[in-house]
């Protein structure tokens, strides 16, 4: 089962700024964890800074992976060509964001990408990725029980 993380700009910064919202963990270390304890799942990780960037890793991945878990950063809050890509592909996708954006600045309260992903998951911390993750290897396995190909 194929799962990747996607991260948009500025998340390269994990645990070297702004530790009292985004913590103080780089997300490199906290990937590798999650790798060793979700031996089941073929993890992918893949950041950007560029928009673009982001709309063609969501266009190839969403083809070939079994669910998608997407913090776009600033993005969320601006990118309808985000919202697109999210919407247009097969794979599920999951919105996760490590600080709570509803008790922050208002421009942060409104996602373009909620409506045309799964769920979304806010406030957590890096843990808000792992629970994803979790989440989307249950979807996949129910979904393939159904199928019959389990
Ligand atoms: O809480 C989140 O995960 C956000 O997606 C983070 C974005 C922000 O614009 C969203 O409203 C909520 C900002 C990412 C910036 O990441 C940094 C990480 C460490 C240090 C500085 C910035």
């Amino acid at each position: 089962m194929k799962i990747l993380i996607i991260n948009g700009p500025n998340l390269n910064l994990l645990g070297r700024r702004e530790p009292e919202i985004y913590g103080a963990r780089p997300f490199d270390d906290f990937f590798r964890e999650m790798q060793a304890q979700l031996r089941h799942v073929s993890l992918e990780y893949f950041q950007s800074n560029h928009e673009g960037a982001l709309l063609d890793k969501l266009h190839e991945a969403g083809f070939d992976a079994d669910g998608i878990v997407l913090n776009a950063g600033a993005l969320t809050h601006t990118s309808v060509a985000l919202a697109d890509a999210v919407a247009a592909i097969p794979a599920p996708v999951v919105e996760v964001h490590i600080s709570n954006v509803h008790s922050r600045e208002p421009f942060r309260h409104h996602s373009y990408l909620a409506a045309t992903c799964e769920g979304s998951i806010v406030g957590l911390g890096l843990e808000g990725y792992r629970l994803a993750v979790e989440w989307l290897s249950r979807r996949v396995h129910i979904s393939r029980k159904l199928e019959g190909n389990e």
